[in-house]
């Protein structure tokens, strides 16, 4: 079948809009219309060259919300007209990591998921001729795509897709690592370093962990002030140079029991480490730093007893907390829609990048 999609051809050049050829799903695969999807900075970071994953031509896209068109041979957990948001870490619910408690990070599919293939080592995508790669499992920057039934969620059908796709990467990647990594305990305080789509939800998830304190830190007081209504407390300008003294200000002299990095920074990685307190602090990494940095840090404040993790998705066991989290949002728990900046076709969705290297509003959403 042709469709339309925004094919990655080659890295630092606009995406390509033009017709795609998708075949129907193979064994244990699902053909899901896309309604909507959001538009994330590990897309740009792959576009921009740095991915040292990246494979092209590729279709992009992680972020989104669909309809299911079809199902291929075996597929028992889902049915034509379910609405799905893809996976880009998927739940078999059988491996090691899906039977363990500590980890989210499914092992069933990795290896192909990464080579850009689907899990029977080849792609539904053509174009041109060529064979086009999947990305992140997902590819939903199409009007189409082919994913394994392990990596689609089934969601209530009156959840507006054009909203609860952002789910799919970074609601939950924010939300999650404080409810599911860092467990964020009532009465705690926190600090949230970067106020972007992720660091605000980070926000949110640790409001609903009964936190008391939330300090919010960003270069922006337009973001900050944002923060506030996600629930930050207190909030740092950190243009005025090294925000850790502030937070320790702020927190009696002792750091905070909970640090969160979203922004990507290695520089922000070590302060969000040494803002945490001694003696049991935990520090949570949740931006994707360039390829080729290196973290530096001085030993004693590990040697004081700081933790320092990272987490990928919220440390969500997806099929399962993604439909939750839909529950949240229609329940009114967790806000989505003031995290939308704008929409547009898919034939635009090179401006949405532009918005993104200017750093200008939250989310842009992709509607088919
Ligand atoms: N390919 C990149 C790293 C990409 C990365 O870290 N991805 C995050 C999700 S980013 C969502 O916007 C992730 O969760 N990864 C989990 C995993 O299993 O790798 C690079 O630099 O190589
Ligand atoms: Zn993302």
């Amino acid at each position: 079948m042709k469709m339309r999609a925004a094919v990655f051809a080659e890295p630092k050049k606009p995406l390509v809009l033009d017709e795609v050829e998708i075949d129907a799903p193979a064994e244990g695969e699902v053909l899901v219309r896309l309604v909507a999807t959001g538009v994330c900075h590990t897309d740009l970071y792959t576009m921009s060259g740095l991915d040292p994953s990246a494979v092209w031509p590729a279709i992009l896209g992680h972020e989104g919300g669909g309809i299911v068109e079809a199902v291929g041979p075996g597929v028992t957990s889902l049915a034509v007209g379910d609405h799905v948001i893809p996976l880009y870490i998927p739940e078999c619910g059988k491996c090691a990591h899906c039977l363990s408690d500590e980890t989210n990070l499914c092992l069933a599919i990795r290896t192909t998921q990464g080579q850009g293939v689907m899990p029977n080592g080849t792609s539904r995508l053509h174009w041109r001729g060529n064979k086009v790669h999947h990305y992140m499992g997902t590819s939903t920057f199409a009007q189409y795509t082919v994913v394994p039934e392990i990596a689609l969620a089934k969601i209530r059908k009156d959840a507006p897709l054009d909203k609860v796709c952002l789910i799919g990467c970074g609601v939950t990647t924010g939300i999650g690592a404080a409810l599911w990594t860092a467990k964020v305990k009532e009465n705690s305080t926190c600090a949230v370093f970067g106020c972007g789509f992720v660091g605000l939800n980070a926000i949110q998830g640790c409001r609903l962990a009964g936190a008391k304190k939330i300090i919010a830190v960003d270069l922006s007081d337009g973001r900050l002030q944002e923060a506030r209504s996600f629930g930050a407390t207190d909030v740092v300008n950190a243009s005025n140079g090294n925000p850790t003294q502030a937070i320790l200000d702020l927190t009696g002299g002792a750091g905070v029991d909970y640090s969160f990095e979203a922004t990507g920074n290695t520089k922000v990685m070590r302060q969000a480490l040494e803002s945490c307190r001694m003696g049991g602090g935990r520090c949570t990494i949740i931006g994707v730093a360039a390829a080729g940095d290196e973290l530096s840090l001085v030993p004693r404040f590990l040697i004081t007893g700081r933790h320092l993790t990272g987490t990928a998705f919220g440390g969500a066991k997806s099929r399962r907390r993604v439909p939750e989290l839909v529950e949240w949002y229609m329940q009114g728990k967790i806000q989505i829609d003031p995290l939308v900046s704008r929409e547009m076709p898919l034939d635009q969705i090179n401006t949405a990048f532009e918005y993104m290297e200017r750093a200008e509003g939250v989310r842009s959403i992709v509607k088919f």
